[in-house]
């Protein structure tokens, strides 16, 4: 079997560590969360790794979707992206269905997968639930798997992603250290990042469950591309809870705490800060300065959004670049991994 390092796996001790992750295009909008738990970090990861950031399409087909409606929706994914400050210059920003390594990987390490394994994923119980495990489809079952090959085909040192994504992280690490143990040192053991303080926001209306695309009310969502009287109307009625104190308590105060994490975050005030300032007021202040606080924040982003999508070709083009980049680096790691698995060369 062979063990020696795979060179395209080791980050030379000069070279800056990297970073890979996705987001699904499966909404009109991204939301607080997604922008808080992830989006944000993406951001901030380009001044210190490597990065390489997709737009996963090929997970948002594993639900039934509308096809105009998923190829509108790939854009404003990549415009709002761009528009967050992902610099097309520095990072490497790309559709995943660009590159047709991902698929491929995917199958390989499908392999190595057990089923019980891949039975124990929460994600799959979550959305399967709804309609029923039989009436789930395969690609929903395996897109962990998929998610795997994303990671592992860049060699991503670190992956910054929500709470809600640590166990596909693990999976994903037990998935590259069984490749490498049976086949050879091939792929980089990933780490999750996942920064405590905003790993979970939560739903205006429901502030135990997470704010979420696809299981939140419209009332229970922030999203970025929103306008700004709805945002503030929301802010506004987010349910609070009983007594007029604002403290952070998750167990008896979880609808306060989730609006002294999302105002610690945005204005970067630490919470016993925000606790000392607001002393003595009442909710309604606490709301309001909120309100602002997100507007000034997704008012800029929504604007730039808005300017990138007026010109599709340009979008176009830029995603063209960046899916270019990241085929090469794909395609790298996938002839190593048909050598290792011992697929024949074509003559
Ligand atoms: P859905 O709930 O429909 O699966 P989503 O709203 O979770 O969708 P995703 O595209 O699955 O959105 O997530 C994109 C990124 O945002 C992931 O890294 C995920 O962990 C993070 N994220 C999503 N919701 C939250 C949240 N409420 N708090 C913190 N991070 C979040
Ligand atoms: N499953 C993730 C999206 C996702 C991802 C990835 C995240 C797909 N591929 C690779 C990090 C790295 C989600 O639903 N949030």
């Amino acid at each position: 079997m062979p063990t020696e390092p795979n060179p395209s796996s080791v980050t030379p001790g000069n070279a800056r560590p990297r970073v890979l992750s996705g987001i699904q295009p499966t909404a009109d909008s991204f939301h607080l969360g997604n922008y808080l738990g992830a989006l944000r970090q993406w951001v901030a990861m380009q001044d210190t790794h490597d990065a390489f950031y997709c737009v996963v399409d090929l997970h948002a087909i594993t639900m039934p979707h509308d096809p105009a409606l998923l190829r509108r929706r790939t854009r404003v994914a990549a415009a709002q992206l761009f528009a967050l400050g992902i610099d097309p210059e520095r990072s490497t920003l790309f559709v995943q269905s660009h590159v047709p390594e991902h698929t491929e990987l995917s199958w390989v390490m499908g392999c190595i997968t057990g089923f019980g394994e891949a039975s124990r994923m929460t994600q799959f119980k979550d959305k399967s639930a709804k309609e029923g495990t039989s009436a789930a489809s395969i690609g929903l079952f395996t897109y962990p798997i998929l998610q795997a090959a994303d990671i592992l085909l860049y060699q991503a040192d670190q992956v910054p992603v929500g709470e809600d994504q640590r166990q596909h992280l693990e999976l994903t690490r037990t998935l590259a250290q069984r490749f490498n143990h049976r086949f050879g040192e091939t792929f980089v053991t990933p780490e999750a990042y996942i920064p405590k303080a905003t790993a979970k926001i939560t739903d205006l209306q429901e502030p135990t469950a997470k704010m979420s695309k696809s299981s939140s009310s419209p009332q229970g969502i922030l999203d970025l591309l929103e306008e700004p009287g709805p945002l503030r109307k929301k802010v506004m009625r987010a349910v609070t809870d009983t007594g007029t104190e604002i403290v952070a308590d998750e167990a008896n105060k979880p609808g306060v705490t989730n609006l002294l994490r999302i105002y610690s975050a945005l204005t970067e005030t630490s919470i016993p800060d925000l606790e000392r300032r607001y002393e003595g007021q009442g909710y309604g202040t606490l709301k309001k300065d909120l309100a602002q606080s997100v507007l000034d924040t997704f008012t800029p982003i929504r604007e730039r959004t808005e300017k990138l999508l007026a010109d599709e070709a340009q979008l176009d083009r830029l995603l063209g670049l960046g899916a270019e980049r990241a085929r090469a680096v794909a395609r790298r790691t996938m002839e190593d991994v048909r050598e290792r698995v011992g697929f024949l060369g074509r003559a």
